[in-house]
């Protein structure tokens, strides 16, 4: 990947002890003015997250019920809706002028500030440059391919958590009826260890709060989240639940300014001074120690007078005398090695959840993203359920999920290993047989074009390219696609490392009005706390040529399928509320779906939150095992975990500053504790690349970061994705759910250029 000029102009501060507040208002309000204009920044701000409004595509994090701010965002929010409203647009003629070749030699932040993709556009087999195609044309192509294929699993359909609901419904129907179940997701980078340890024990893989139960709990765990970064209306929560009375443990590796102190910019007290301080307590865990940290809190909960609910135990779950057999003979030792902490830090974490009868716990990439996140996950339910703190107010399982509709996706089916029910239902409705085999997820996708198992890619949205592990790997194998087909609003990576016929759909973008069939068509989401909810755009498109995703998706299904199985793709487009319809049909809980939304959005079901029925097996909730594996670092040697900065959304990086760490003008940098500079005979500034060491003896390079002296535990560094995916084995993935394990890469620092 290209470095950027300006990372010569790197500089580094002090860290920040507190989050938003006046700056992040003003920043918000005149990047979106510079970007989008006054008219359409104002017109576009207020109606984010509004009742009937535009749904904010920066996090998945809940609206509030009811009374709502005028101004009901926050400064990455304001980013967000910025980033899709700028006025600038890529014509035909700049990819005339600029080669692929030309275009791989530009940084991702280079691609994405080009602006708003607007003209279909196709690189031909052999072209150098990117011409402009028909709609009709470019459907057509697609088809070509798809219909040569020798069979329907050499093609792939990806989806970034972007898509709505409806966009989302018909792709993975278009794939299922074209006869695969290939619809590997971001998901499977990022929340999927969740879904897998939540549907293993209390049978269904969503969170079970409500934001009113953050507003009443007792106690809020933070496990693994940067919350001030990426979902900064949390803390808004999290200071309505501090000022009832909660207290906040934080858990991770780095003092997080949002996790310090939270200065409410949507008050006007906020505006002054330091906010309210957040954390009672932060735990500065070494990278993938809270496996044993909850171990560790279980076996000291079991003694604590008071802090078991047996009546739940007894009524609710199985399982529980074998846990409680291992949880008592807890290995001390190998906790202190694994977290890092004290043993009187874990009391006092213990002491704090047998204080509390209404505990949430919420978690996000920082667990997910590790080789044992599952059993961790298992390990946050094994306590969340000695303590009954599951279906009651104020108490729950919280994982944070991260693109604004990822788990409305996977409702949808948007999923490669989907359950015999859906389709079932499916193929009830439609009238098929969907089918049966799993399909790849991300990281299988890749393998499969390495191996030339597959041929043809299709992604409604994301950067897969850039945001998969083992970039060189996943380069490569994406050039050796036959077609990619890059349904997009911005230029990416993804884009210039593409197949060898490679087309770019440009798309609406959430906030533009959408008039496919020549209404006003709105779209649903399902946040992080399954409430579906309507999203309608106001701003005008980019460009007259722009399609709706679910245009496309039905452009391309009834170019690929004809009239198989009679699916009426055309007059889906006409009217967005026949795709809910049936919808409403194939999907649980989604009855009277057109009429629920059109008064105000409903709540998905959810046994154990809503009546405390475990739709396992067993029929119970299940208390779980899971060894303690303490995973060894090899002798001058550090363990980094790739995250993101203040300035950008996944691989989208709107800018080079990562203000709550004290960085400005720069990201190849890599956090460092003092002590392991000293060790390691560097001194904090010096120039390093990366080396990654893996168990296939692959060694992994990137090059040029500066390291920056951090209050990090020692043996454990951070630094910027999507700059150190290159470093991520391919084969690097959590048990069970395979997902790159982005946050646990052993790697050596050496001087840089030798
Ligand atoms: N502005 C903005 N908002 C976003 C995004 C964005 O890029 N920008 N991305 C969206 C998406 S898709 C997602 S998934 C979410 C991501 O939201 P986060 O999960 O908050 O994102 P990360 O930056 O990966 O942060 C991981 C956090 O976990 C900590 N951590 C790392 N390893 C460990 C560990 O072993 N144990 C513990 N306890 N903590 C650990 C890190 O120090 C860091 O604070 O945000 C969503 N919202
Ligand atoms: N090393 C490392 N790797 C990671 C992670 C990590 O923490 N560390 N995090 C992982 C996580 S949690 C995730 S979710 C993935 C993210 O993976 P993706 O979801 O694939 O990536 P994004 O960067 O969110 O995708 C950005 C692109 O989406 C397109 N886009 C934006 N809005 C729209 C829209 O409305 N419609 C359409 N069709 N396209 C749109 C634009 O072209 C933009 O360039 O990355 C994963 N990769
Ligand atoms: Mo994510």
């Amino acid at each position: 990947m290209p470095i950027d000029e300006a990372e010569e102009r790197l500089r580094v501060g002090p860290p920040a002890d507190h989050a938003a507040g006046l700056p992040a208002v003003r920043l918000s309000v005149t990047n979106a003015v510079r970007r989008m204009g006054i008219v359409k920044a104002t017109r576009n701000l207020l109606a984010l997250n509004q009742v009937d409004g535009v749904d904010c595509m920066s996090c998945a994090w809940p609206d509030p019920q009811g009374k709502r701010h005028t101004a009901e965002f926050c400064e990455n929010g304001a980013k967000a809706i910025s980033w899709e409203g700028v006025r600038e647009t890529v014509e035909p003629a700049f990819f005339a002028a600029h080669s692929l070749e030309d275009l791989a030699g530009r940084t991702d932040h280079w691609l994405e500030a080009q602006g708003r993709l607007i003209h279909p556009m196709v690189r031909r087999d052999g072209g150098t440059h990117y011409e402009p195609i028909s709609w009709d044309e470019a459907f057509a192509l697609v088809a070509t391919h798809l219909n040569a294929l020798d069979g329907p699993d050499e093609a792939v359909f990806y989806t970034s958590g972007r898509a709505s609901n409806e966009a989302a419904f018909l792709y993975q129907l278009f794939a299922r009826a074209y006869g695969t179940n290939n619809l590997p997701d971001c998901s499977n980078m990022c929340h999927e260890s969740t879904s897998a340890g939540l549907a293993a024990t209390i049978g269904i893989g969503k969170g079970s709060v409500s934001l009113q139960d953050l507003h009443e709990a007792e106690l809020i765990v933070v496990s693994g989240q940067n919350p001030g970064t990426n979902h900064p209306r949390m803390l808004t929560a999290l200071e309505t639940a501090k000022r009832n009375g909660a207290r906040i443990l934080a858990i991770n590796p780095l003092p997080e300014a949002g996790l310090l102190r939270f200065d409410n910019p949507q008050k006007a007290r906020g505006l002054a001074g330091r906010g309210t301080g957040l954390a009672d307590e932060l735990l500065q865990i070494r990278s993938n120690g809270d496996l044993a940290l909850w171990q560790a809190i279980g076996h000291l909960l079991l003694q604590a007078p008071g802090a078991v609910d047996r009546d739940f135990v007894d009524r609710y779950t199985t399982g529980f005398d074998e846990w409680e057999r291992h949880a008592r003979a807890v290995d001390r030792a190998a906790v202190l090695a694994a977290t890092g902490l004290t043993w009187s830090q874990i009391e006092t974490a213990a002491a704090m959840l047998a204080a509390s009868k209404r505990t949430v716990h919420c978690w996000a990439m920082g667990i997910t993203q590790h080789h044992n996140a599952v059993a961790t996950i298992k390990e946050f339910v094994n306590v969340a359920l000695l303590q009954g703190n599951i279906g009651k107010p104020g108490a729950g399982l919280c994982p944070v999920r991260g693109h604004s509709n990822v788990q409305g996706d996977r409702t949808m089916g948007i999923w490669e290993k989907p359950p015999a029910w859906f389709l079932d239902a499916l193929g009830a409705e439609f009238g098929f047989a969907p089918p049966r085999l799993p399909g790849h997820d991300a990281v299988d996708a890749v393998k499969a074009f390495r191996d030339r198992r597959a041929k043809v890619f299709v992604a409604l949205g994301g950067n897969f390219v850039a945001a998969m592990s083992d970039t060189d790997v996943t380069t490569a194998a994406m050039r050796d696609a036959t077609l990619t087909v890059q349904v997009s609003t911005k230029l990416n990576r993804s884009h210039v490392a593409a197949g060898r016929t490679a087309l770019i759909l440009p798309t609406l973008g959430r906030s533009e009005q959408d008039m496919t069939g020549g209404k006003v068509q709105r779209v649903t989401v399902e946040d992080s706390m399954s409430e579906v909810h309507a999203s309608r755009g106001r701003s005008a498109p980019a460009g007259p040529l722009l399609r709706s995703e679910v245009d496309i998706v039905c452009g391309l299904a009834a170019a690929v399928l004809g009239d198989r199985h009679g699916i009426p793709w055309a007059s889906f487009t006409v009217d967005y509320d026949r795709i809910r319809d049936r919808i409403s049909r194939v999907v649980p809980g989604c009855a009277d779906y057109n009429a629920r939304i059109s008064d105000g959005g409903f709540t998905m079901p959810h046994g154990p939150r809503d009546s405390r029925t475990f739709p396992t097996p067993q029929g119970k909730a299940v208390f779980t095992v899971s060894p303690l594996v303490v995973l060894e670092v090899p002798p001058g040697r550090l363990v980094l975990q790739t995250i993101r900065s203040h300035d950008q959304f996944n691989t989208t990086i709107y800018g080079l500053d990562d203000r709550y760490r004290g960085i400005r003008s720069g990201r190849r940098v890599v956090f460092i504790n003092a002590l392991d500079l000293a060790e390691l005979g560097f001194a904090d500034g010096d120039m390093v690349d990366l080396v990654s060491e893996f168990s296939d003896g692959v060694e992994r390079r990137a090059a040029r970061f500066r390291l920056v002296s951090y209050d990090t535990p020692k043996g454990c560094v951070a630094a910027y994705y999507p700059e150190t995916n290159p470093l991520v084995p391919l084969d690097s993935q959590a048990a069970v759910s395979g997902t790159p394990t982005s946050k646990w890469v052993v790697v050596r620092l050496v001087v840089s250029g030798t």
